[in-house]
């Protein structure tokens, strides 16, 4: 059965060629850390027999830095954060999920949008307690026993990044940042990120890192192209600007 929709078809070519339209560009880029990296240590869990019992091969290191190969920067937050348009972005209708798993939080640093849903989960069969703590939205603190698999929430207002812990093992952290945008990426392993589908433009992006702060710079974005932009992160802070 043919599920195209002609009026839908119509109405994209009508906008493509339409005076003033222009294709969407991107920011891509890659984010390091210079210098001598201090090495991570494991984290003690003694506080909790069971989470000892996951991690017996390979310790649970602190996440407080994350670096890859060529000391690419995981968990860094890069977002736009001057230069849109104002306007209504369409909502995903996906949760973001934040699992809490082998007692540590994943992913380290989220995004999300205000009125989308945040999904935690607990497939460790352990009780946790997911405590967040923004400073515009309302707190959540609530515990998940080990038959409670998983729980929603929503944030109403945009916001920095802020932690979500856990009462119960206090070693296990993650950053979460609420926007009225789409345009926000977080690095993996690689250091890499992408902000796609944006106008073209002149945009100020911020990359933030939970130990080492934000770096910010100017990018134009041309049609249909990918504008890069990398950031280098160390434990200096760069000088303010004069
Ligand atoms: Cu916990």
């Amino acid at each position: 059965m043919c599920n195209v929709h002609f009026p839908a078809i119509a109405l994209g070519l009508a906008l493509l060629f339409a005076p003033g339209f222009a294709e969407a560009g991107n920011i891509t880029g890659k984010v390091t850390f210079e210098g001598p990296a201090p090495e991570m240590k494991p984290i003690a869990l003694s506080a909790d027999a069971s989470c000892v019992a996951m991690h017996t091969d390979k310790p649970l290191l602190s996440e407080v830095l994350v670096l890859g190969e060529g000391q690419s920067m995981a968990n860094v937050l890069v977002s736009v954060t001057a230069g849109l348009p104002e306007k209504d972005y369409p909502l995903p209708s996906e949760p973001v999920v934040l699992t809490q798993e082998g007692c540590r939080y994943a992913p380290h640093v989220i995004g999300i949008r205000v009125g989308q849903t945040l999904r935690v989960l607990n497939p460790d069969g352990l009780l946790h307690n997911v405590h967040s703590a923004p400073k515009s939205n309302t707190p959540l603190n609530k515990a998940m026993p080990k038959d409670l698999l998983e729980l929603e929430t929503v944030f109403d207002k945009q916001e920095e990044p802020f932690p979500f812990k856990c009462d119960i093992h206090p070693w296990m952290q993650a950053w979460c940042a609420v926007f009225d945008h789409p345009y926000f990426s977080v690095t993996g392993a690689d250091g890499t990120f992408a902000i796609t589908g944006l106008d073209p433009g002149d945009y100020e992006i911020t990359a933030w890192h939970e130990r080492l702060g934000k770096r910010t710079a100017t990018v134009t974005v041309a049609e249909a192209t990918d504008a890069n932009a990398g950031f280098v992160f160390s434990k200096t802070p760069p000088a303010s600007p004069k």
